[in-house]
């Protein structure tokens, strides 16, 4: 038997009760919100015939993703944090405005108030194992033009892909590879780290629990974040991915974009004090 009755008009009228919609008071940018939503969410479960079973599952999988802080997990991994990108992408193309460096998800694992240092850091505090990691660019401002002082915020994970401040083996230290870096007189930052390995997310959780329910993997591919941030500018915020990882193209974020797959070049240690040289902060 298929019952319908999200149109009927008492429950329209329970649909604005709920929202809000007869009440003096509250904020009505949430009634409106909460009325498209709550009514789209109505509709869904006469449409599907959600059980009763089926939605009780749904309410304690809710009560067990922000037990363990998950909400900003699952929401890349169905693909919102790409969604709102999207729609940021498109707003600025109705503006003219490009981006030279294409923005791309934030994700759940940035801390504030990682140390800050001008024109290089290292980002690890050299306990971890790793493929040594040396990045450099030029921040340019909307003019094209070098950008001195530029703030840049590097952040990373390690070779299990465990993030410091949220390392389920408490083996970082707070903040190891995480750095603030401003740009030197030329608009130059650098850093030398270690070369992440991808992130999983965790086993057995929540996210992870709906995912497998999908028949989808929580895998990301080796990746780096940064914001970048001046005075009188907007903020970019962005990812690089490390060339050659095979989930770069199957990436349960969907954090992917053409154009933040740079080159890697492999060297030698030789090579690298050389190279590294050149641009002075290794000097
Ligand atoms: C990450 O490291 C990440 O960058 C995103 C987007 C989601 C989960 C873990
Ligand atoms: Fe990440």
């Amino acid at each position: 038997m298929t019952v319908k009755i999200h149109d009927r008009l008492d429950m329209q009228a329970f649909l604005r009760e709920l929202s809000g919609m007869n009440a003096a008071d509250g904020n009505p940018r949430m009634k409106e919100i909460t009325h498209r939503l709550m009514s789209d969410l109505f509709k869904a479960i006469d449409d599907l015939n959600i059980t009763p079973d089926e939605y009780w599952t749904g309410v304690a999988w809710l009560n067990d993703l922000g037990a363990a802080g998950q909400a900003g997990l699952i929401s890349p991994g169905l693909g919102l944090d790409h969604f709102i990108d999207e729609r940021l992408d498109a707003i600025d193309a109705e503006l003219g405005i490009e981006n030279p460096t294409p923005r791309t998800i934030e994700g759940p694992l940035y801390v504030a108030g990682a140390p800050e240092s001008v024109g290089f850091a290292r980002l690890d505090d050299g306990t971890a194992e790793g493929q040594t990691l040396i990045m450099h660019g030029v921040v340019h401002g909307a003019d094209g033009q070098p950008l001195p002082g530029a703030k840049v915020e590097v952040w990373h994970c390690d070779t299990r892909g465990f993030y410091s401040h949220f390392d389920p083996t408490g083996k970082q230290a707070p903040f190891n590879m995480r750095r603030t870096i401003f740009a030197d007189d030329n608009g130059r930052y650098k850093f030398q780290s270690i070369l992440p390995s991808g992130y999983g997310v965790p086993p057995g959780s929540p996210t992870e629990k709906l995912l497998s329910a999908l028949g989808r993997h929580g895998q990301r591919p080796a990746h780096i974040h940064f914001f970048v941030s001046a005075d009188g500018h907007r903020k970019l915020t962005t990812q690089i991915n490390i060339e050659g990882d095979p989930l770069i193209n199957d990436d349960f974020a969907y954090a992917t974009r053409e154009g933040l797959v740079p080159s890697v070049k492999e060297r030698t240690d030789e090579e690298s004090i050389h190279a590294n040289n050149l641009n002075g902060p290794f000097a």
